[in-house]
């Protein structure tokens, strides 16, 4: 028994979504001639409210192309501390878009606007000009946690008091509005652009989108050309990508759900200090109390039992999604609770 809980970027494709690549009516995209292609980004951009849609290989690529059509070399980005793009991201916003980011340390991920209004550069010679905030919805490192639409909006307001722009990470987007209850437009209003996933909890083989005005998407368009990302008959990934986001958006709830179980039963075994107010989606972090148990050692230990997590430092995380039912759930912890009473040294005997 595999239960696969490292990320939701393990899912797979449902058979109706393989059904439909193998259906898909394809041209070359760079043309502007993919019908499967144009009907998501109808699709995506409806969704969220905004003018139009692109669709990019994945969400650092959607990021990155953001980031670079909002700003200009030498130009500084606020960013959470724990933000993907700063951390996971290859540091390709430095790297390839020639950005200073700023970070700020957010309350579970979420900015204070007077922290991000503080940070915002006057204009002087001396110092890079600021163009753009970022923010992650919901945020991973923090644990899944959601930006509410009043938090949103007033860093949204305050960019527009400053003429900035503001990007929203938003690989999880859905699972944000799902546990919110509040439609993903309008969590997508007071931002410039969104980035989200396709390839995560809803399940589809790769893609992701961007959204925003025209004018904007025009010009992503391009930049994801020069990124190398544009794929000819992309259809095939576009396919999947309208039945995730005409099917697969509620069943989002259900990983939720499991992911609150999961939490719980962790807090209950000895040896695990978890917050559960953190655990608002699909994503559960915890720690350790035992000095002597590093995460890895305690990673090795219920992979060998066939449960698979991730460290991110001192902190271990687990994701639900669709490939893991309420079984998986109660097996998973019956082997961290098993692995915890034994400890490592009787592990190894
Ligand atoms: N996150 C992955 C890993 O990179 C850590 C994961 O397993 O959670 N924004 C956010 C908030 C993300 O969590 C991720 C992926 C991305 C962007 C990047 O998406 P991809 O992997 O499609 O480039």
């Amino acid at each position: 028994m595999i239960v696969d809980l490292r990320s939701d970027t393990v899912t797979l494709p449902t058979e109706e979504m393989l059904e439909a690549i193998r259906h898909a009516k394809l041209g070359d995209d760079n043309f502007g001639e993919d019908p499967t292609v144009n009907a998501l980004e109808e699709l995506a951009a409806k969704k969220l409210g905004k003018e139009a849609a692109l669709l990019v290989t994945s969400g650092t690529q959607g990021n990155l192309v953001s980031l670079m059509v909002h700003s200009r070399r030498g130009d500084e980005v606020i960013l959470e501390m724990d933000a993907h793009i700063y951390h996971f991201e290859v540091g390709g916003l430095c790297s390839i878009a020639g950005l200073v980011p700023r970070l700020i340390p957010g309350r579970l991920g979420i900015l204070d606007p007077r922290d991000v209004e503080e940070a915002i550069r006057p204009p002087d010679i001396h110092q890079p000009r600021t163009s753009l905030i970022c923010i992650e919805n919901t945020h991973n490192l923090a644990g899944g946690i959601c930006w509410p639409q009043e938090s949103i909006k007033a860093i949204g307001d305050l960019a527009k008091d400053h003429g900035l722009a503001v990007h929203m990470d938003g690989a999880r987007i859905f699972n944000a509005s799902v546990a919110l209850r509040t439609d993903v437009r309008e969590l997508a209003k007071p931002v410039d652009s969104v980035m989200f996933c396709l390839s995560k909890g809803l399940c589809c083989p790769a893609g992701s989108l961007v959204v925003g005005n025209e004018e904007f998407i025009e010009k992503a368009r391009r930049m994801r050309k020069i990124l190398g990302g544009g794929m000819r008959k992309a259809g095939v990934l576009a396919a999947p990508g309208i039945i995730a986001l005409e099917k697969m958006v509620g069943r989002l709830e259900e990983d939720h759900e499991n992911a609150r179980r999961l939490a719980i039963g962790l807090s209950k075994i000895p040896g695990i200090s978890i917050d559960l107010k953190r655990v608002q989606t699909n994503i559960v972090f915890f720690e350790l109390e035992k000095v002597d148990l590093k995460p890895q050692e305690f990673l090795e230990a219920i992979n060998g039992k066939g449960v698979k997590a991730l460290a991110f430092g001192r902190r271990i995380r687990m994701v639900t999604h669709m490939g893991i039912t309420k079984d998986d759930i109660d097996y998973a912890l019956e082997v961290c609770e098993e692995v915890l009473l034994k400890g490592p040294s009787k592990r190894r005997s």
